[in-house]
């Protein structure tokens, strides 16, 4: 049980050098461009929201270091449970932009074809599983996987992000409770945010910390500072590396601070202070992982603003091109239950394609699902 907080990156800028990965530059270059990425599909994505063209959204900024570490250090081949606020491991995974704004339209190009919430990315393509709403199912679902894994003898991690309310529902005890037993080959990655809506941690558990309940179960709890991206990438990195071996689980803590609303819906201002928004403010992972390479040489100060650019203008381009989309043909309702659609189905669909063509029924495709 490792309780302190890992860090590499200092917030003062000073460098851990005994835990600095020796990763490529490309691909520490491309983590910097992914997290900027994940910023500016929020800021789009809220702007959308805020002026009326979707109808829901859930921000993750001041989060991208944990979902960047975090898939940066896992293989192609590995599975990925993801939560609601990790677009992160979708794009860092080869996802499109656009699919996940497609999503968040619930239109025709929508992979969930418009039946998901919005929010709820899904990318079969990349091994990544449709987010679930309920919190924490997601748990028993990677577990189970991992353990199908383990009995195949395919040597694949699975790795599941939730955050830190979700390790007060029952699911995340149960599947805690598998993996530790089964050793199964799964990396738990809470992202810490200190909120569960509007519920503080302290008022959420009793624990000391979310790292300290893997031991109940049997396996190592690592606490690492979810700002940092090299800390997360490599707690997550050791954490894969244990499972690919066989000797289980882990449970990754990542402490970090969502700096926007739990989502579109919420106003943050009525519980959280501002002066400590303010002060994470300053603990932002993504100006502190660009400093890092910066003054590594790896990337001039001209070439991090372009990297700027260059999100805003792919989020713009991804996100117009997603409203044009039409919304999923109405027959694809009946879609996809049954191999061959039973006859009271059928009846149905021509019944309402009758009344299409009649203009009896109101096109209601355009209204906002929420
Ligand atoms: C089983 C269940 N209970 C309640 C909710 C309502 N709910 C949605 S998000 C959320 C908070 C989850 O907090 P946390 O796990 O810390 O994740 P965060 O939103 O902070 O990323 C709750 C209670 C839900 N979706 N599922
Ligand atoms: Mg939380």
């Amino acid at each position: 049980m490792t309780e302190a907080l890992l860090q590499v990156l200092g917030t003062d800028q000073t460098v851990d050098g005994a835990h600095e990965p020796a990763l490529a530059v490309d691909t520490l270059v491309r983590m910097l461009k992914t997290m900027i990425l994940v910023r500016c599909f929020d800021e789009r994505a809220l702007n959308l929201q805020r002026s009326g063209r979707i109808g829901f959204h859930v921000p993750s900024s001041g989060q991208e270091a944990c979902q960047v570490g975090a898939a940066a250090a896992l293989t192609p081949r590995d599975w990925v449970f993801p939560s609601y606020r990790e677009p992160g491991l979708f794009l860092w995974r080869g996802s499109a932009l656009e699919a996940l704004y497609n999503n968040l339209y619930g239109n025709s190009g929508d992979l969930a074809k418009g039946r998901q919430m919005p929010v709820h990315y899904t990318d079969r393509a990349h091994n990544v599983v449709s987010i679930s709403s309920p919190i924490a199912t997601q748990l028993p679902q990677a577990v189970g996987v991992a353990m199908a894994a383990r009995i195949r003898k395919d040597p694949i991690v699975v790795l599941t992000g939730f955050g830190d309310g979700s390790t007060s529902a029952s699911d995340f005890h149960v599947g805690a409770n598998f993996a530790g037993v089964y050793r199964a080959p799964v990396v738990f990655l809470c992202a810490n945010n200190q909120w569960a809506i509007s519920v503080p941690f302290e008022r959420q558990t009793a624990s000391a910390s979310v790292a300290i309940k893997a031991q109940a179960y049997g396996f190592p709890g690592v606490r690492v500072d979810g700002n940092d991206v090299l800390a997360v990438y490599q707690a997550v990195r050791d954490a894969a590396e244990r499972a690919r071996r066989g000797d289980g689980p882990t449970l990754v803590e990542a402490f970090t601070f969502r700096m926007g609303p739990h989502s579109s819906s919420d106003d943050p201002k009525r519980y959280r202070p501002e002066a400590l928004c303010e002060e994470w403010k300053k603990r932002d992972p993504i100006e502190r992982f660009g400093r890092y390479l910066t003054k590594k040489g790896l990337l001039s100060e001209a070439e991090v603003s372009s990297a700027w650019e260059a999100g805003r203008q792919a989020t713009a381009d991804a996100a117009r091109a997603a409203e044009r989309l039409p919304p999923p043909p109405v027959e694809s309702l009946f879609e996809d239950v049954y191999a061959e659609m039973p006859p009271h189905l059928r009846r149905q669909l021509d019944e309402l394609l009758e009344e299409r063509k009649a203009g009896e029924s109101v096109n209601t495709s355009q209204a906002f699902p929420l």
